[in-house]
């Protein structure tokens, strides 16, 4: 039987769901820039340059130092309105609520907060709105579970200092945890540091200008040193606080049993996963890592005290995101590629999404156990689901059987791993439990959700409210604790 108190729920994130992007004094994230994109079409952010002309660059895209961060007024930026929870959340939560939620997984948009993000005040409205939000969740008996950030951070940041890259970044990240974890003291007490630590590298995420391996490294040093000293502050402020970290759990096979392929999936699973989460969990640089660094010539500034820190901030869990596996071969003519040269194949047992990507619900046993085989720390699922593109019956009905399918198949895997396996699990928050708009394309229509919101890629529609098939069947799923599928 999965835990009596586990964990069922749904999640969030605030750049993607929020909006508001200009109310209640918030000021501008790296993420408001970021115009809308396709399965084909990159998102970009748009820039002015030094000849005041708006252009319009890719995260990963060489970024000048002379570049602004601007908005055009021509442009649809989907974080702006996003699907409006900033107006609807009472709402929202009441829905929640109604699919009988015990948690709720968002995460805070930092500049909401402190909207440069080095102020010496936090701005209170920012803190208002979300104890609203929490008031409304513990009203119900939802447990909010906070992402302290994900996917953005405070534009004066990116600009004047190069985001992550300085060491004075930590110190503001850590104010705002400060002033969160005081502020929201007694009503808050499952929180995650940052959403899919092992993804971050763009300039939304990072704040990086002219971006290379050595500040990338730099950078991940100090959101690990972030990270560790926030888990400490989170502590010291409340002893209840359970402070996870946050892995996007991207299983990888082997194509063969060629050792060589074997040996390759093993690198690549550390480079792309297990380091993020050996650090985090373990409390310090794998040596697998170690020499890597010393190999390609990286030097990682560090402080005197960096390597306790690093010890004494280890987390209290593991949340994760799982949404598919890939595949690993040394072929050379596998035709996909995971960038840095890694060359991935397509799975021959597996189906694919509308958006390409292959469905596995065995991969997240197989995650489950090989999360707590190598940490034995408890795991939290707090992201899974389906991308797809909903179709609106003539009577306002959506028949999503094909999302129901996902979560069944996952749900149950992921008690086969709880019951057959003995792994430790705190609780399932599904992806996008209300639609919202997609991180990695900026859509719309591909929506996640088990609540529909009338809105189209370009920002148009009602924002109205519906309940899709998939709502009656996970409130069934909950009331009866997971048995009835
Ligand atoms: P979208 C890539 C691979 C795995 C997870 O993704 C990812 C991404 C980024 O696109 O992100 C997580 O919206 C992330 C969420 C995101 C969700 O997966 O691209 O934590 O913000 O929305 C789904 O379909």
């Amino acid at each position: 039987m999965l835990k009596k108190d586990f964990l069922w729920g749904g999640a969030t994130a605030a750049n993607q769901f929020e909006g508001g992007y200009q109310e209640g004094g918030r000021g501008l994230a790296t993420s408001d820039t970021k115009t809308n994109g396709s399965l084909t079409r990159k998102r970009k952010h748009s820039f002015l340059n030094d000849n005041n002309e708006i252009i319009y660059l890719h995260e990963s895209e060489f970024i000048s130092h002379d570049y602004q961060a601007t908005l055009d007024p021509n442009m649809y930026y989907p974080s702006h309105k996003a699907v409006d929870f900033y107006h609807h959340y009472r709402e929202d939560i009441a829905l929640m609520a109604e699919m009988g939620f015990k948690c709720y997984r968002m995460s805070l948009s930092w500049t909401r907060i402190f909207p440069n993000g080095n102020e010496d005040e936090p701005n209170e409205e920012g803190l208002k709105f979300y104890e609203n939000v929490f008031d409304e969740c513990l009203k119900y008996g939802i447990q909010p579970v906070v992402t302290l950030n994900h996917f953005d951070m405070p534009v004066y940041l990116a600009q004047h200092q190069d985001g992550w890259l300085s060491r004075n970044t930590i110190e503001c990240f850590l104010k705002y945890c400060q002033t969160v974890f005081e502020r929201y003291k007694g009503k808050v007490k499952y929180w995650m540091t940052f959403n899919e630590i092992n993804l971050l590298r763009g300039y939304a995420t990072l704040g990086i200008h002219e971006m290379n391996t050595q500040k990338y490294y730099q950078a991940l040093h100090h959101l690990f040193i972030a990270s560790a000293k926030a888990v400490q502050l989170g502590h010291e402020i409340d002893p209840n606080n359970q402070i996870g970290m946050m892995l996007a759990n991207i299983l990888t096979y082997s194509e063969t049993c060629n050792p060589k392929d074997v040996e390759l999936e093993l690198n690549v699973s550390r480079r792309l996963k297990y380091f993020f989460s050996d650090v985090q969990c373990r409390g310090y640089y794998p040596s697998y890592v170690l020499k890597l660094l010393e190999r390609e010539n990286i030097q990682i500034i560090k402080e005197e005290n960096d390597d306790q820190i690093l010890k004494d901030g280890c987390v209290d869990y593991i949340g994760f995101s799982y949404y598919n596996s890939g595949v690993v071969t040394t072929r050379k003519d596998a035709g996909m590629s995971l960038g840095n040269g890694i060359n991935m194949a397509q799975n021959p047992y597996l189906k694919e999404s509308e958006w390409k990507w292959p469905i596995d619900p065995t991969g997240l046993r197989i995650s489950l156990n090989i999360l707590w085989d190598r940490y034995q720390k408890p795991l939290f699922i707090v992201e899974n689901g389906l991308g797809a593109d909903d179709k609106v019956e003539k009577d306002g009905s959506i028949h999503d059987d094909y999302r129901i399918d996902y979560m069944r198949d996952h749900i149950i895997e992921m008690k086969k791993a709880v019951e057959e396996d003995g792994v430790n699990l705190m609780g399932y928050t599904p992806w996008g439990c209300i639609d919202l708009v997609s991180a990695g394309t900026g859509e719309m229509k591909k929506r996640y959700g088990m609540i529909y919101v009338d809105m189209d890629d370009e920002g148009n529609g009602t924002l109205e409210r519906s309940k899709k098939d998939s709502f009656y069947w996970y409130k069934k799923v909950i009331l009866s604790h997971g048995e009835d599928l």
